[in-house]
């Protein structure tokens, strides 16, 4: 993929995002979420199932979704002429304000990864200056914009389908408490393309230090995700890795184009978690990724009925709003519910 062409502050943005390679392990099964098992008899057994992998690991795969591979296919086309045009044209289209085209930089406090990126509002009403010149400058914007539009109404969907599994399967009344804050006008809901280009041979070198041990360039650091739901889809290249739940075990996600992946929030209970992504040798790896978030002013807390008896919150309450801002203002691999902890 073209566009994309090393210049010398690259070479400073490698040693940064090298890190050594070691701690990840792959062996490990990652759970599956049939979405056309749910719609049958054997529902409840996969809301058992989603509910424990939330409680567990915190990410998961559907299969089975319903999502048009043609739809999937088409946005990534899309995305790749819009990544293959020249940084110049890109950048008309950025900085981030946090929406719109950035590149090497994440969020406004100094991170930065191997990747570059377009970052959408889902809602028509709040398209940045910036994102909307997206649409513009790429030579046939109107079908990038439709592509976009078309895929984040199907992901949304399928964000809503797991949220009302867990709903009744948490025994949350009624069971679209969780989906109506995505299907709600005004949920801030964010949508995510990342491209991470193959590291150019030359600065491969770089990467290895003297010891001989290997290293990795680190695409997007280590980070949890602050909305209610993510669904990510990328092409066939790897590089995602996810944490386990001791903090400190890494393993790789074997690449599915054909799947999505999860991940979700709450009081401790279920697990928001960790990952991050290493940008292939010699593959470019694009992804997809909807981000459900709720109405700015939702309220944070747990749900009635949820609690035990005598069991206490963990955090104060907070908006969506508060804890975004807050979210605006801490590096990627902060601890973000920290802030929000009762003392
Ligand atoms: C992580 C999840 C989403 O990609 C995102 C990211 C956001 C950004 O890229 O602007 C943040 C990051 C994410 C959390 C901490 C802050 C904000 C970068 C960053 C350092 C769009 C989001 O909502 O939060």
């Amino acid at each position: 993929m073209g566009g994309w062409v090393p210049t010398l502050d690259h070479y400073t943005l490698i040693k940064e995002c090298a890190v050594p390679v070691g701690t990840a392990s792959s062996n490990i099964e990652i759970p599956v979420v049939d979405l056309a098992a749910a719609a049958g008899e054997s529902r409840e057994e996969v809301r058992r199932t989603l509910v424990r992998t939330c409680e567990d690991l915190g990410f998961f795969k559907v299969v089975n979704h319903g999502v048009a591979t043609e739809l999937m296919g088409r946005l990534e086309a899309e995305a790749k002429s819009f990544f293959e045009l020249p940084l110049a044209e890109k950048e008309k289209s950025g900085p981030p304000d946090p929406l719109g085209y950035g590149s090497k930089m994440i969020g406004p406090n100094g991170d930065v990864g191997w990747v570059e990126y377009l970052l959408l509002h889902t809602r028509p009403d709040v398209i940045s200056l910036n994102s909307l010149a997206a649409f513009r400058i790429i030579p046939d914007g109107q079908s990038f914009r439709a592509a976009v539009d078309e895929y984040v109404r199907a992901v949304k969907g399928v964000a809503c389908e797991v949220l009302e599994l867990m709903a009744e399967e948490l025994r949350i009344e009624p069971r679209d408490a969780l989906s109506s804050m995505l299907r709600d006008d005004k949920s801030d809901s964010l949508f995510r393309l990342n491209h991470y280009p193959p590291s150019p041979p030359q600065l491969q070198l770089q990467l290895q230090p003297p010891s001989g041990s290997r290293s990795q360039l680190l695409g997007f650091g280590e980070h949890t995700d602050p909305q209610l739901i993510s669904v990510l889809r990328s092409n066939d290249t790897s590089g995602l890795q996810v944490c386990l739940q001791d903090g400190a075990t890494w393993f790789s996600v074997p690449p599915d184009p054909s799947s999505f992946f999860i991940n979700v929030l709450t009081n401790g209970r279920f697990r928001s978690v960790k990952h991050r992504v290493f940008a292939d040798p010699t593959r470019s790896r694009v992804s997809m990724i909807y981000f459900g978030g709720p109405p700015l002013s939702q309220r944070i807390a747990p749900m009635e009925g949820l609690m035990e008896e005598g069991e206490e919150t963990l955090y104060k309450d907070f908006t969506w709003s508060e804890y975004k801002k807050s979210a605006y203002n801490s590096r990627l691999g902060d601890c973000r519910l920290a802030l929000f902890e009762k003392s």
